[in-house]
């Protein structure tokens, strides 16, 4: 196909991203009967589970929850092998559902949309795109020249909210002779560790899911850690095929209990109502063990009010710091490994031996909270105490500029040419995750405002992108040609999401959620604790006939 600026092609839609969010918005536009095209910059399907191929990366949510439910044959037909999916079995998914819809035939591989402009005279986006160029640092990468300009009447965003790596700048980076990755960004043909002198900096989801993984093969690995971080066991197992049946022979009830339950997630635990200052700490320890024993998020679930309330909070801090200085054998060690933020208020994580690895005698655990890396050398790192450590291999499990940072790397301009970056220069501002004022016909899957990484993603997902489907069909069908979210209604959802994270504990230690992790990000609470309200929400705004948006007629 070619293209130039003055003849575009034209699509209905144009999709950036081409992950869960992405290939199920192309099947939904496909079953409406427009024409949609999606650009990725991976060379297949997977977003973040193309990527993610560190060392141990595996989901965190149940395999029979973190999968489509849109098709009852696909979930039915689809056999998972383990109670959490690992990587490589979270692509085959992805790959095989692309597959099965021929979906990969509207998809643009290896290619990154550049800018995205909102044409007042005609109506429509247009959007330019350039060859992806892999690099570790993509983020900072210079794109190819634009190479492809398309015309859509809708632009819709599916660029995942853990997709922009982030790579500290450190002095030097350039000039280390050993191997260097991000966990995000992770070489297809992998590291081989062995004999080799790890560094892995980060401690957070990332890399204490790839520590215990790397340590037994590394000559030596070195954890630099910023932030100790809770963690959960996993209690990952082989999935029992009755087990499984047993699901599937009643999927629906799964997914409808997934649509009601807090978070989208834990269907298969129980959510207790209770307080945990109402009971002796006896007692909750009690508890807190018999979920620690389930392994997984299940140990959330044990009282209402952990992620609420600092008392209720410390008594479950208290039994996971227990558990920390119960398995790490070296007391100075074990300490440093104890958060003193409140538990949940980052991500919790789920591990799979992780404290344990720091009692192997080719593990030390390095704190950097104060004594910060200085300097990548060309023979490993630097310290602020003047330390060197020599190392062949250094692996940044140092996070994502997320929520934000992939949509905001692309140059996207609504009405008026004006910048997304400008509107968002306060922090994202967005009317229910989906719409942004001054932005027409853009619609953000996931985006901040929406529950998103707060919640199970794939749940998320399909309900943002069947309610944009719908809303779509409703325009189409009305003879309405543009939607757009209205400032007032903006302005009071950010409000109320601010307000919804007020009751929580989250905004107190500086996580992701807030962009505490990017040097000069705005801090603002960027994702919405509260589905399943979010989704009834949603519901109610479509049948009132999409309060909040502008409806503007052809
Ligand atoms: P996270 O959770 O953001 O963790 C990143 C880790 O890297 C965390 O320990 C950070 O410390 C550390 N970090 C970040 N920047 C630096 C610098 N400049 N120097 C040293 N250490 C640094 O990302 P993950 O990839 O592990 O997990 C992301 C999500 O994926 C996770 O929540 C799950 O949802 C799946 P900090 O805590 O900021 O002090």
């Amino acid at each position: 196909m070619s293209t130039n600026d003055q003849n575009p092609v034209h699509y209905d839609a144009v999709v950036i991203g081409a992950g869960f969010a992405g290939i199920y918005m192309l099947y939904k536009l496909r079953q409406l009967g427009l024409t949609a095209k999606a650009y990725e910059t991976g060379d297949d399907v997977g977003g973040t589970w193309y990527w993610n191929r560190y060392p141990g990366a595996r989901c965190d949510v149940e395999s029979l929850e973190y999968c489509y439910s849109f098709d009852p044959e696909l979930e039915q037909e689809w056999e998972w092998t383990e109670r959490y999916p690992g990587q490589p079995e979270i692509l085959r998914y992805a790959q095989h559902v692309a597959e099965r819809y021929d979906l990969y035939r509207d998809i643009q591989f290896n290619t990154k949309v550049t800018k995205a402009a909102f044409d007042d005279d005609t109506g429509r986006w247009h959007v330019s795109s350039a060859p992806a160029v892999d690099h570790i640092d993509h983020n900072h990468a210079p794109a190819g020249p634009d190479a492809d300009l398309v015309t859509a009447e809708y632009l819709i965003t599916a660029v995942g909210c853990l997709s922009s790596s982030n790579v500290p700048d450190v002095e030097g980076i350039d000039t280390f002779e050993g191997e260097l990755c991000h966990t995000g960004r992770y070489p297809k043909e992998g590291i081989d560790f062995a004999g080799k002198r790890v560094g892995v900096i980060g401690t957070g989801s990332s890399g204490i899911q790839a520590i215990p993984v790397i340590a037994e093969t590394a000559e030596h690995l070195t954890v630099f850690q910023r932030t100790p971080q809770y963690a959960i066991p996993a209690r990952n197992h082989p999935l029992d095929p009755a087990e499984q049946a047993e699901v599937k022979a009643d999927y629906r009830k799964l997914r409808e209990q997934n649509k009601t339950q807090h978070g989208a997630l834990g269907a298969r635990f129980d959510w207790n109502e209770g307080s945990v200052l109402d009971v002796e700490v006896e007692e909750a320890f009690k508890e807190f063990d018999a979920r620690w024993e389930i392994g997984g998020f299940a140990f959330l679930g044990a009282y209402s009010d952990i992620a609420r309330t600092p008392e209720a909070n410390h008594v479950a801090a208290d039994f996971v710091k227990d558990k920390i200085r119960e398995t790490v054998t070296d007391p100075e060690v074990a300490e440093r490994l104890i958060p003193s933020t409140y538990i949940g208020c980052k991500r919790l994580v789920l591990d799979t031996d992780y404290f344990i690895t720091y009692n192997r005698e080719n593990v030390t655990l390095v704190d950097i909270s104060e004594n910060t890396i200085t300097e990548i050398t060309p023979d490993g790192l630097r310290t602020v105490d003047g330390t060197s450590y020599d190392l062949d291999v250094i692996v940044f499990a140092t996070g994502y500029d997320a929520m934000t940072g992939s949509l905001l790397r692309i140059d996207i301009r609504g009405r008026e040419g004006l910048p997304l970056a400008e509107q968002w220069y306060a922090g994202p501002r967005t009317y229910l995750g989906l719409g942004v004022p001054g932005f027409p016909n853009m619609f953000t899957i996931t985006g901040p405002g929406s529950p998103s990484v707060l919640a199970n993603m794939i749940v998320c997902i399909e309900q943002h992108v069947d309610w944009i489907g719908d809303c779509i069909d409703h325009m189409r069908a009305n003879g309405h040609r543009h939607i757009e979210a209205t400032e007032e209604a903006t302005e009071a959802w950010v409000d109320h999401v601010n307000l919804v994270a007020s009751y929580t504990l989250y905004p107190t230690c500086n996580s992701w959620y807030l962009g505490a992790n990017i040097p000069g990000k705005t801090r603002v609470f960027m994702p919405l604790p509260g589905f399943p309200d979010y989704a009834q929400k949603c519901d109610e705004v479509a049948a009132a006939g999409y309060e909040g948006f502008a409806l503007i007629q052809s």
